[in-house]
């Protein structure tokens, strides 16, 4: 038997009393946070819930162990709130903090306060948060360490003359981004001379608005590209490997609705370029902890370094079934100083993993739905796996993010993941409220879906066809909350 597909038990070698943590606390809510806590179960590791006023009724405050109420509804008073947060840890004496993805998970600022507290944060050294952050220093440092990148400012742009002069040397279409952006904030695109001033000027003033920093980049902006992004793991000992490539190019205003592994162009031989670029790169600096590289990718299959994310990501999942891996864990094991301990020969893709996120959404307009579930039921059966912190009677909260599951298959191939995913989705049952539960249902039986003939643009010429009823705009301006 080949058991190289079950390197992610490597960290099970450790019984749970000599674990170096015994007690994480959740900094996060939702499915992120139950999904973690199931990893802390596992492991034998205690768990800590934190929670605002209004979701003292969601499951990860049943899961977990010990619960701590740390402020109102608003994220900033919660959630965002490191004081609340850390005087929860101590308080329940715990050894580290997992932050999940958006609120802290990005913040170096928390990461270097947790570590001046003693207390393990479950991610990257701060600095490599803080260079990540910085998209200009990004793309100087990821192209020192050997990526590709596409043509572009080498710094933040100081004048309407200088973008203008750069922008002629790259040759147009630019994108106009914000140096402290990524997911599409502060964008602009720049199809002809005359746009471009205008473009810095509102890209900046958003930016500023945004993030506090105005400073905005010119780089070459591709048509319609795929966004395939490699999943890294890095021990603190120097070791990395890659669990191979997402597709993420179904996306909607730079909020992805489904994402798959492996994607359905990349050879081979391109999956092991793109894995070995991102792990030497992760290796030249120094980057310990999951983390995700960010191409895009053109039509002659050309890859170009787009962002670095440095937290857990919502589409973990399609990884963790085609690699059988555990991701959370092993930011754990990681983070408790454990060696890897296992190469990238021990990994293996095997067969064709799909995740539709179910939003509480309207799936013709997408405005939120919030409300109270009043009938659920899950899907099940052979390669289904559902990620949700919702149940029947549970009131969605309006003040937060409006994904509320994820249903993620497996199957042998990807016709055969589609038609899973077909069969779990209508298996599914959302009563209440409005969920994009019938959105999914019509993308699985769109023939360019089908065909794999995908790019960002996909959602545009979907929803054109479709007749939906929202506003169009242009690819990059519009932003979604997190
Ligand atoms: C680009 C691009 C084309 N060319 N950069 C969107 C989010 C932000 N992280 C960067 N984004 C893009 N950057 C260049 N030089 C196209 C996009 C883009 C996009 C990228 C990934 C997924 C969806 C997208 C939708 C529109 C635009």
């Amino acid at each position: 038997m080949d058991f190289r597909h079950w390197a992610s038990d490597y960290g099970q070698k450790m019984k749970p009393e000599t674990r170096k943590f015994k007690k994480i606390l959740i900094a996060n809510r939702g499915e992120i946070a139950c999904r973690i806590i199931w990893t802390c179960k596992e492991m034998g590791i205690r768990t800590v819930a934190v929670h605002s006023d209004v979701d003292r009724d969601s499951l990860h405050v049943r899961y977990a162990d010990e619960a701590a109420c740390i402020g109102p509804a608003p994220s900033a008073q919660s959630y965002l709130n490191i004081p609340a947060i850390i005087s929860t840890a101590e308080i329940f004496n715990v050894d580290a903090i997992h932050p999940g993805y958006g609120f802290l998970a990005e913040s170096s600022k928390f990461a270097e306060i947790c570590e001046a507290c003693n207390i393990k944060f479950i991610g990257p050294p701060a600095k490599m948060i803080r260079l990540m952050g910085d998209k200009v220093e990004a793309r100087r440092a990821m192209t020192e360490a050997g990526l590709p990148v596409l043509p572009g400012s080498p710094e933040p742009i100081t004048s309407e003359d200088e973008g203008m002069r750069l922008a002629r040397e790259i040759g147009f279409p630019v994108i106009v981004k914000a140096s402290a952006g990524g997911g599409g904030r502060g964008m602009r695109i720049v199809r002809t001379e005359g746009e471009l001033g205008k473009a810095l000027e509102t890209a900046s003033t958003e930016a500023a608005a945004a993030f506090k920093d105005g400073s905005v980049y010119i780089e070459r902006y591709l048509e319609a590209p795929r966004h395939i992004e490699i999943q890294v793991l890095a021990d603190e000992y120097g070791e990395c490997i890659h669990l191979g490539e997402r597709e993420c190019s179904i996306q909607r205003r730079h909020q992805k609705l489904l994402e798959e592994a492996p994607s359905p162009v990349l050879s081979p031989e391109l999956r092991n370029q793109m894995g070995d670029a991102a792990v030497a790169a992760c290796k030249k600096l120094g980057y310990a902890s999951a983390g995700t590289v960010e191409f895009l990718l053109d039509k002659d299959n050309k890859f170009y370094f787009m962002e670095m994310n440095t937290r857990i990501q919502v589409e973990h999942a399609v990884t963790e079934m085609v690699t059988l891996a555990d991701i959370v864990r092993n930011q754990i094991r990681i983070a408790e100083g454990e060696p890897l301990g296992f190469t990238q020969n021990d990994l293996l893709i095997v067969g064709h993993a799909i995740e539709c996120r179910i939003n509480a959404e309207n799936p013709e307009t997408f405005a939120p739905s919030p409300g109270k579930i009043t009938a659920f039921n899950l899907p099940g059966g052979p390669g289904v796996r559902v990620d949700t912190y919702v149940y029947s009677g549970y009131s969605v909260p309006p003040f937060y993010d409006s994904m509320i599951a994820k249903v993620i298959v497996h199957a042998r191939t990807r016709e055969l993941a589609i038609a899973r995913m077909k069969r779990a989705l209508d298996a599914m049952v959302i009563e209440g409220i409005k969920t994009t539960i019938p959105l999914h249902l019509k993308i699985m039986d769109d023939p360019k879906f089908r065909a794999g003939d995908i790019s960002t643009s996909f959602m545009e010429h979907f929803l054109t066809q479709n007749g939906a009823k929202v506003a169009k705009t242009q690819a990059g301006v519009v932003a979604p909350a997190t």
